[in-house]
């Protein structure tokens, strides 16, 4: 295996929606390059990527695989990305570790959904993007509905580099506006023959390419100049150009491909090993919020973007070297935690396989192996180093869903199994909720949790079953009462006695004072579980000994953990604790604590309980002709429309929607709208539910306390 100077290396992202062509794209680089002498593809399950059992029944890609190629002198490293917004987790840390993208439009259906939430976080991270144009041949390409839709999402930027002779069946030849020149290709794909530009598309080439030229030289004046002076840019300066229009994010090159008919790749791997940047040309995010530049002459040091386990390997970590030169035996140390690390074996990665090294240069993506106590996101530097990366940033959960093991005994199999699935797949969350009773599973997707259910029995073999997860319900209160209990007892010995008299009311953001009371003392607590306990002490005269106060505190925030009606968490209330007796013998922590807790429960449940479901606001992006049917499916879910907004052909809907109407969401979505729609969803308070619903759900939490 050569070893490439970091000015030889590419660190590509393959990006696009589902279905676009990204996998066969890289198979086909990969083939037409050299590096392999087999060209796999989707329907023979046979790619270089979609190794793994899952993909190849699924036929599309569920994890992103690292791959690379040699193309003339430049190393290209491929990171295939699957499309589905369900592991959308793989794209978070692939676009981390990258210096350039290749977008593919799928030309029978150009700019979809995930496309375009791609898009946004190319813009993100300002990454260097190329666009394909991909399926040329397909009976149902477009290609000019394609360019049309990419402009209008992706702004003026998009600058036509090819545009397909013929498309569809007859699909044969790609016209190139930069080298003025026609490449036409063999029956069975492959190296293209160079022929002029036929008679009957120089006009179309000529108008593309002073589009080209003047979009070029926009971004520099020295180029403009040159170009009022000659009326026209050579090769050369029309490439420096794209170099730094790309790196600004001012031009979008779009190139055209059949990846199935093995057509168009070559060109796009010269371009990319022309002009897409290098990794000394990029820099990474640091903590400190300053930038890190790669360079070979620094110490060494890399930053851990996957971590995955393999039977008979042990842990596998992806890295991306990121100062040095990496050295087998390399004494290192993991920032995160401070421990040392021993680097062993370094492998070139090339999906399912692994060829050895013995150095990795700056700037390179590779594999190391049996790294102990690694994660996604950690920095790996010399001793004195302060190198710290910025952690990878995954998306937010869509979906949840609880689970527990059917034999009983393997829970703690489960959990095991469970954490190294969190370890492996950062866009996974387990919660272990008390407050529930329940494991719950937070994803992107039903498709995500399907697979991590495949995973926990074929890999874990766990026998697992998959619940309609419980809400956490809060209650609160609606007017303000007073309350008071007197505990006393007396058997044998010492007795117990305590009383004390509350003032509770339900408390809000700002809400006045108590003039009324002599307010001695005032303690607001944030809820662990969200909301507040606003607790006072207006004891006059002594009545109760300020040393009893945490007892009487205790005693609530024991019935606010459980609350009095439901038996769900309490919020948002203020207790004034304004009288009371003790007595000088039988008082104690105890009784103080047992007499709070019952005049809290009795005043709470007199003082109008109210529950509060959790609400979300909900974003989804669709095209705008199942608006209306996402629309009115909303409008079921008990959902409110705060906005909504066009983006070319998609749209967007934000609104909030109580969380209990979330369940399934994905999955209806998708089935809504042919899977072509994405939601995101965060918190965003907690509101009343209707007294209709309260009693259904009553019924369910009753379950909470028993289970
Ligand atoms: N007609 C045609 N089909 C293609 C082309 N590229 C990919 N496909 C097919 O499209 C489907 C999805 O391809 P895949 O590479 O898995 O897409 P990905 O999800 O973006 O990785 C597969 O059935 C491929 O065989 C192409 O250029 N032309
Ligand atoms: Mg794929």
């Amino acid at each position: 295996m050569n070893i490439y100077q970091p000015r030889n290396i590419r660190n590509v992202v393959l990006l696009g929606h589902s279905g676009s062509g990204k996998t066969t794209l890289a198979e086909t680089m990969i083939f037409e390059s050299g590096t392999s002498s087999k060209r796999g593809s989707i329907l023979q399950k046979n790619t270089i990527s979609d190794y793994r059992e899952i993909e190849k029944e699924k036929e599309k890609s569920v994890y992103s695989s690292l791959l690379h190629l040699d193309w003339r002198g430049t190393k290209i490293n491929l990171l295939d990305t699957p499309g589905s917004p369900d592991f959308w987790g793989q794209v978070s840390d692939s676009l981390y570790v990258a210096d350039s993208a290749l977008v593919i439009l799928n030309s029978e259906a150009g700019v979809e959904v995930s496309t375009e939430a791609i898009w946004k976080a190319t813009e993100q991270k300002s990454l260097p993007s190329i666009l394909v144009v991909n399926k040329l041949d397909s009976e149902f390409s477009d290609f000019q509905k394609t360019v049309d839709m990419a402009k209008e999402s992706f702004g003026r930027g998009v600058a036509i580099v090819q545009f397909p002779y013929s498309e569809g069946e007859d699909f044969h030849a790609i016209i190139d506006v930069l080298k003025m020149t026609m490449y036409e290709f063999p029956e069975a794909g492959g190296r293209p023959d160079k022929l002029p530009i036929p008679e009957s598309q120089k006009a179309q080439a000529e108008l593309l390419q002073n589009e080209l030229v003047e979009a070029i030289a926009e971004n520099d004046e020295t180029l403009l100049d040159l170009y009022f002076e000659h009326g026209k840019l050579d090769e050369y300066q029309m490439r420096d150009g794209l170099i730094l229009g790309m790196q600004q994010r001012e031009i979008f090159p779009l190139f055209c491909a059949s990846a199935g008919r093995n057509a168009g790749t070559g060109r796009i791997m010269s371009f990319i090993s022309n002009v897409s940047p290098n990794p000394l040309q990029r820099s990474m995010p640091l903590k400190s919020g300053e930038n890190h530049t790669i360079s070979p002459d620094d110490s060494p040091s890399f930053f851990a973007f996957k971590t995955i386990s393999e039977p008979h390997v042990g842990d596998i970590t992806f890295l991306k070297a990121t100062g040095g030169e990496l050295k087998p035996g390399d004494d290192l140390i993991n920032m995160r935690t401070d421990n040392g690390i021993r680097l062993g074996g370094l492998f070139i990665n090339q999906g399912s396989k692994r060829i050895e090294v013995n150095k990795v240069i700056a700037g390179d993506l590779a594999v190391a192996l049996k790294l102990k106590d690694i994660q996604a996101g950690d920095t790996v530097a010399g001793k004195n180093s302060d190198l710290e990366f910025e952690p990878i940033q995954y998306p937010d959960t869509t979906m949840r869903v609880a689970l527990r093991v059917k034999k009983e005994g393997e829970e703690d199999k489960l959990a095991n199994a469970l954490h190294q699935i969190e370890r492996e797949d950062p866009s996974v969350e387990v919660e272990q909720s008390q407050e529930l009773q329940q494991t719950i599973l937070h994803g992107l997707g039903e498709e995500h949790l399907n697979v991590i259910h495949h995973l926990l029995k074929e890999r874990f073999k766990l026998d697992v079953e998959f619940m309609t997860p419980r809400i956490p319900y809060r209650e609160t209160i609606t007017k303000k009462v007073e309350a008071r209990y007197k505990h006393k007892k007396q058997s044998g010995g010492a007795g117990q006695y305590a009383e004390v008299y509350l003032s509770i009311e339900p408390w809000y953001e700002g809400m006045p004072d108590r003039n009324d009371l002599n307010v001695r003392d005032v303690q607001e607590l944030d809820l662990e579980w969200g909301g507040k306990l606003v607790f006072q002490n207006c004891i006059v005269g002594g009545v109760i000994d300020n040393r009893f106060m945490p007892a009487i505190l205790k005693g609530i925030m024991d019935k606010m953990a459980k609350g009095p009606m439901s038996g769900c968490r309490a919020r948002d209330i203020r207790v004034s604790v304004y009288d009371g007796s003790m007595h000088s013998v039988d008082s104690n922590e105890a009784a103080f604590k047992t007499a709070a807790l019952m005049a809290f429960k009795e005043g709470f449940l007199n003082a109008n309980p109210q529950l509060m479901e959790p609400i979300y606001e909900v974003e989804v992006t669709l095209p705008a002709d199942y608006m209306g049917d996402v629309m009115s499916d909303l409008s079921s879910r008990r959902g409110q429309i705060l906005g909504m907004d066009s983006e070319g052909s998609i749209q967007k809907v934000k609104a909030i929607v109580p969380l209990k109407e979330l369940d399934q969401y994905t999955t209806r979505l998708k089935s809504m709208t042919q899977g072509s729609a994405t939601y995101s969803r965060n918190f965003h308070s907690y509101a009343p539910v209707p007294q209709d619903i309260q009693k259904r759900v009553m019924e369910d939490t009753l379950q909470v306390e028993e289970g």
